[in-house]
């Protein structure tokens, strides 16, 4: 391979500490986008000095003084945000990390090695703390999400991300990790992704990778496979992946790649038969196996098709493909949609365009608006934050206690509400119908209007959060009623024929399309499906509108209503539950269900979905007043506990159902808000237990914020329900 090799010009390897300088990480935001920044120079440390926010993410003790005892909700409550607005960013909004998938840092680590972006030494060192704080104790390696255990995927890429950082493989964790990757048989057994970017980086052959041909993109649009019809987080994938794919481009073949061909396989690299292993993978990384039909079309589009793809097609297909990346950059400003695309695009532009191109240096960029520190180091985000929604939360767990009128809370309110109507997504996208996007004139995305992806749920909370808040004595109104009707108009794009929401679009294809599912990590990801929790908070959110503006399309938003409803009845399983696809699991989805049913007059008195709603609830409660539940139920389909007990988040959000469902005895909530409250520490804070959310059912992901917005709503409907009692 020595032809191969080329020293001369790759970038100079980071230069790792054991730990970086906590004091020194700032947390930025601007208009709601985050980037950490290290000051290296002393004198910018004393002019930009460490906020609450700073300190609390990166672990760091505030120094809060303890606040009086808790007896009643509403002290609690006060104590909460007491607690919660020092953790108020500058423009309204709240932060956190947004950890939990440990697929994510491997792409941008691979991206930024082959297209020679340098990697500053602290970045390095915290990621590389990140990743062996996150290694699995027993067997040194990594699995999916920071809860699972160990897989090709997550040990694989984990392991190439560290040596990538400049960790040695004679690290006695290194070598901890690679033994356990060896017995589980090597990379070649690693899920297509791995295959991917391992190719990418010219550690493994492109021959491994099942073919992801661009071609796709060039099928008429009423094909039932095209991908515009797919799950828009694997068509976005999807997408550069396949340009990438069909360019068989690789970085360049330094020293470093030579020896990880050394490392990951259990056989001598020169001995791998590449195409013979494009469908080996080791059984735990392999949740959704590939069907019949995939394998048969993978063997076809390899074997046969390149002999019949003329260059000419090859190359329309990939300048079709690159055209609708560049619609996505363009329409994102580079922030793209998640953390798996972005880096693809980047690597997209680089390949296709100069490496000084501005499409280079603002991917470059954009990349930091996924990392964050916290105390274990640093990680890349699911998303490029949580902004909007948490905010969102936040205004109505307040609202919801009867404290927005209270002059304490007022500038930190009005100031989440500025956030909010800053970040409302005014126009459509550019060429919306080219490139498949949906409408979204007046919709709110998940994190900020930059990534600007409208989602059912999100557009719904924030629109709950700003319709009550600017009609609250005391605070203005920002939005005016046509930018609320362009919220409602997109809002009501969103049924299915079944009457159920997905999440960013109306269901576009066949659930047989199923059958094309590639990832094998993931199931259920093809297409969206309808959710209980969208639906329902979309109800919800159509409900209250209609309280304020009666007469704007009522006729439509009944109609919708009606049919929503219909199908969260049908959601219902027949032990009352209802399965939740974003949070863990059927307490998270029975508080949604609660309130919509709820938003149309429907209590434990007179419908028989809220009272089986309800025994199934209370029939998880603990001795200990609390519930909890393991993202376990979201794998199995079945109500599991956590093993480590009693969850606040959970507890809070069983209680929030049973409070929405009138359920009549207070008994049984007063004793999960006890426990609440217990775990609440003498500064207001909550503590950090299991984590809260999920996607794809089998990968989790962390939602920090939701231990503060989620007992406070409880306790806050509890207060204004029954009085504030006390309670401890
Ligand atoms: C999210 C985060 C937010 C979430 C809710 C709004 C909570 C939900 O109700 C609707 C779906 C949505 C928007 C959602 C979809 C999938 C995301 C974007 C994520 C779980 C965060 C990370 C995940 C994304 C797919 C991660 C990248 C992985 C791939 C398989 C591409």
């Amino acid at each position: 391979f020595d032809a191969e090799i080329d020293t001369s010009t790759a970038p100079k390897r980071p230069k790792l500490q054991e730990r970086t300088d906590y004091s020194r990480w700032r947390m930025l935001d601007e208009a709601g986008r985050h980037t950490w920044h290290y000051l290296e120079d002393d004198e910018d440390v004393e002019e930009w000095p460490q906020s609450h926010a700073d300190k609390y993410f990166l672990g760091l003790p505030l120094n809060l003084p303890d606040l009086p005892p808790v007896k009643t909700p509403l002290d609690s409550v006060k104590n909460g945000l007491e607690f919660f607005q020092h953790l108020q960013l500058p423009p309204g909004n709240w932060g956190c990390e947004y950890g939990g998938p440990m697929f994510l840092l491997p792409g941008l680590v691979v991206t930024w090695t082959v297209t020679e972006t340098p990697i500053p030494d602290h970045v390095a060192t915290e990621m590389k703390n990140y990743l062996f704080a996150r290694a699995n104790p027993e067997d040194g390696g990594w699995g999916l999400h920071i809860e699972g255990e160990s897989t090709v995927f997550g040990t694989a890429m984990n392991y190439t991300t560290l040596r990538l950082l400049g960790v040695s493989e004679e690290d006695e964790r290194m070598i901890k990790a690679r033994g356990t990757l060896h017995k589980m048989g090597g990379a070649t057994r690693a899920p297509h992704w791995a295959k991917f970017w391992l190719s990418v980086l010219g550690v493994c052959q492109w021959d491994i990778v099942n073919p992801c041909p661009p071609e796709f993109w060039l099928l008429p649009d009423w094909v039932p496979f095209h991908p515009w019809r797919w799950w828009i987080h694997m068509r976005q994938v999807f997408l550069p992946m396949g340009f990438i794919w069909s360019n068989r481009w690789t970085g360049k073949i330094t020293p470093l790649v030579l020896q990880l061909r050394q490392e990951l396989f259990t056989e001598t690299y020169s001995t791998i038969k590449w195409n013979a292993n494009r469908n080996n993978i080791y059984e735990k990384d392999d949740y959704h196996p590939k069907t019949w039909l995939l394998k048969t079309a993978f063997w076809a589009l390899a074997n046969v098709y390149p002999y019949f793809r003329p260059d000419s097609l090859k190359k329309k297909a990939e300048d079709w493909a690159f055209k609708l990346i560049q619609m996505e950059d363009k329409n994102t400003d580079f922030s793209n949609l998640g953390p798996v695309n972005g880096p693809m695009n980047f690597l997209a532009c680089y390949i296709k365009e100069r490496p000084d191109a501005y499409s280079v240096q603002r991917h470059r960029e954009r990349m930091e608006d996924f990392l964050w520190v916290k105390e274990e180091g640093m990680l890349m985000n699911g998303t490029n934050g949580v902004q909007c929604w948490d905010t969102a939360f936040l205004i109505q767990s307040v609202m919801d206690a009867d404290l927005a009128e209270d002059p304490k809370w007022r500038p930190m309110l009005t100031k989440a509400l500025e956030f909010l109507e800053d970040q409302q997504i005014r126009e459509n996208v550019d060429d919306q119908p080219l490139c498949y996007r949906q409408q979204r004139k007046g919709a709110w995305a998940f994190s900020n209007k930059d990534q600007g992806y409208a989602v059912s749920d999100c557009i719904s909370e924030a629109l709950k959060a700003v319709l009550v808040l600017q009609r609250t004595p005391g605070y203005p109104t920002l939005l005016e009623d046509q930018r609320i009707f362009d919220a409602i108009d997109t809002l009501l794009t969103y049924q299915n024929e079944s009457g159920g929401c997905a999440s960013y679009e109306p269901t576009r294809g066949s659930e047989r399309l199923e059958m094309l599912n590639a990832a094998e990590v993931f199931g259920r990801i093809m297409i969206e499906y309808d959710y209980p929790e969208c639906t329902t908070a979309v109800v919800t959110a159509l409900s209250l509108f209609t309280k304020y503006y009666p007469d704007y399309r009522s006729a439509d938003i009944k109609a919708f209503k009606d049919r929503a409803i219909g199908y969260i009845r049908k959601a219902q399983y027949p032990n009352g539950s209802w399965y939740g696809s974003w949070g863990i699991c059927f307490t998270y989805a029975g508080m949604f269900a609660m309130e919509s049913l709820a938003s149309i007059g429907e209590t434990y008195e007179n419908s028989e979905h809220v009272r089986k709603g309800c025994d199934f609830l209370l029939s998880k409660q603990r001795e200990d007043g609390g519930w909890s539940e393991s993202y376990r139920s979201c794998e199995r389909a079945i109500y599991t506990e956590h093993p480590s007990g009693s969850q606040v988040v959970m507890t809070a959000w069983s209680c929030i159902a049973l409070l929405e469902a009138h359920y009549p005895d207070r008994a049984p909530i007063e004793k999960g808000l006890k426990l609440i409250m217990s775990r609440q520490q003498p500064n207001g804070e909550w503590l950090q237990e299991a984590i809260e959310g999920v996607f794809n059912k089998s990968c989790m992901i962390s939602y920090p914020n939701y231990k503060f917005v989620f007992p406070m709503k409880a306790l806050g409907i509890f207060a204004k329900r029954y009085g504030d009692i006390a309670l401890l």
